[in-house]
């Protein structure tokens, strides 16, 4: 038997963390970390992603795959993404005050976006946090904005309105065209893991990047690669002209005093504010 059968057993759901899960919130065993993304073509400082992690009294830090079916088949995914986005914008802002003014991104589910307070609850974070809402760009899966879109498209609307600005997460080049999606309000397109993992591989994808990336130009869409490992994938991503990178070539996710050790590095090395 495997060891989560087990835990199954013993806890009573499928992780063997529900029970645990419902109290995590109220325990404050929730946190985030923050992964940079860098500006491929200077190598500077160019944002975060923030990244829920629980911090599980026996089991130590665990992962969301492992706790976010959970989290959603609960409903409790609404009230932790709304500490998610209170604490990603009040942490900006902490950084904003000091001098480092870069955007910071927040992954948003699909239940979050049907969810009847969403936006106002957006706009209930950046009210509270102060923070910039120019600088606040919330990240949704493909499928969450594009199957979805008589219920999603409203919305996205509404929070185009706010000034945020919207991203498709784990974007694979060629399954959806650019014109639907900068139509629906996504300024911002994050080139899936998997698919920067094969680039230098995978016959097809330099031509798919250099299409994509030529496509977003004209429609000034952002494009940052997640999940860049090695200097090989970097230099081709970069030789097609993708603007910002992200993955742990450059760094994992940290805890925010340690970006700040990293922010301060970035300011001595480019010898200028951030
Ligand atoms: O789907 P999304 O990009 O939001 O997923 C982020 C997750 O990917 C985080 O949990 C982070 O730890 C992980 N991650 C970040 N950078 C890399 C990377 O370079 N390689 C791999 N395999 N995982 C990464
Ligand atoms: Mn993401």
């Amino acid at each position: 038997m495997t060891e989560k059968a087990v835990n199954s057993n013993a806890e009573g759901s499928p992780s063997g963390l529900g029970a645990d899960l419902l109290q995590a919130l109220e325990r404050s065993e929730f946190f985030l970390v923050y992964q940079p993304t860098i500006d491929l073509r200077t190598n500077g400082f160019a944002g975060v992603e923030a990244l829920l992690r629980w911090r599980h009294v026996r089991r130590g830090v665990v992962n969301p795959d492992e706790f976010i079916d959970e989290l959603e088949a609960s409903g409790q995914i609404l009230p932790v993404g709304r500490w998610t986005l209170d604490t990603a914008c009040l942490q900006g802002t902490a950084w904003h005050d000091r001098g480092y003014r870069f955007p910071v991104s927040v992954n948003v589910a699909a239940s979050q976006l049907d969810s009847a307070q969403f936006v106002s609850d957006v706009e209930e974070a950046l009210r509270m946090s102060r923070f910039d809402r120019a600088l606040l760009l919330l990240e949704f899966s493909q499928s969450t904005i594009v199957d979805d879109r008589s219920s999603a498209q409203p919305k996205i609307k509404e929070l185009r309105e706010l000034g945020v600005r919207i991203a498709v997460d784990d974007f694979v080049p060629g399954t959806s065209s650019l014109d639907d999606l900068v139509e629906l309000g996504v300024s911002t397109l994050k080139l899936d893991r998997g698919f920067v993992g094969s680039i230098s591989n995978s016959p097809d994808a330099p031509s798919l990047i250099h299409e994509l990336v030529q496509q977003s130009k004209e429609r000034h869409v952002q494009i940052i690669a997640s999940g860049i490992e090695d200097a090989q994938q970097r230099s081709q991503l970069q030789l097609e002209d993708v603007g910002v990178g992200q993955g742990y070539l450059f760094s994992e996710p940290h805890e925010a005093e340690a970006i700040d050790l990293l922010l301060e590095d970035f300011a001595i090395f480019s010898g200028k504010p951030l």
